[in-house]
């Protein structure tokens, strides 16, 4: 059976071998939702950066481009982080460069893997369905705070290993701590997580509704997969 596994956190990456492997990508607060949401809405591919300077070249090109520090939308961007932004006509058909606080980082340090692909609770059921047809080894990486381990990526972790369960093996501390985790909040993800750390810094900036929609599952069929540089 092949294996699966969860890193807490990118920086935790470096003690993973990512050759042979498929990397999954969560951010569920907010990026990998955003991401996901933009590609089932129409968007043709993302690219995703580093720095706000790079993402920013990006618009010579004639792409779009988001950007968030802090939760907030960096100045002079078309976007930030929120899911709803992609949900406009205006992103159909066009390529998003995209930088974000930790979930285009994440992405990025994950490069070597076979394949990474992008998780969120909104495809939850897709990505479980992509994982089980490949039977590869997988990583979960969440990405965390600034390189602190968050509650929310890690639930989602938890949901993954349940889908998986049969069909992988998943005797490792880090998936058992998410399985568990996962079990305890199921029934209210939502209440489960009202103190996470993130939540509790969006509602600072008045930031409600991105938080209820990026905690739906399978609202969308997609699995979106990094091809070269660029994220389809
Ligand atoms: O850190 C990230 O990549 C973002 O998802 C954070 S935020 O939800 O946009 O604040």
């Amino acid at each position: 059976m092949p294996l699966l596994d969860v890193c807490f956190s990118p920086e935790l990456i470096h003690l993973y071998d990512l050759k042979g492997r498929i990397v999954v990508v969560v951010d569920i607060l907010r990026a990998t939702s955003s991401m996901v949401t933009g590609l089932a809405h129409g968007l043709e591919k993302i690219v995703p950066v580093s720095n706000l300077d790079e993402c920013k070249s990006y618009s010579q090109q004639g792409y779009l481009t988001a950007a968030e520090r802090d939760g907030k939308m960096a100045l002079d961007f078309d976007f930030g982080n929120s899911p709803f932004s992609y949900m406009a006509d205006l992103v159909k058909n066009r390529t998003l460069a995209m930088t974000t606080t930790n979930g285009t980082r994440a992405i990025r340090l994950s490069a070597e893997a076979d394949k990474v692909v992008v998780g969120a609770f909104l495809n939850l059921s897709s990505v479980a369905a992509y994982l089980q047809e490949q039977q590869k080894d997988v990583l979960i990486v969440c990405a965390g705070w600034k390189g602190k381990f968050n509650l929310e990526d890690t639930l989602f972790a938890g949901a993954l290993a349940h889908k998986l369960q049969d069909s992988f093996e998943s005797e490792n501390d880090a998936t058992l701590a998410s399985w568990h985790l996962y079990e305890t909040a199921t029934n209210d993800l939502a209440g489960f997580l009202s103190k996470a750390s993130h939540v509790q810094r969006l509602k600072n900036l008045d930031i409600h509704k991105d938080i209820t929609f990026c905690l739906q599952q399978d609202v969308y069929d997609i699995v979106p997969i990094m091809e070269g540089d660029f994220l389809v």
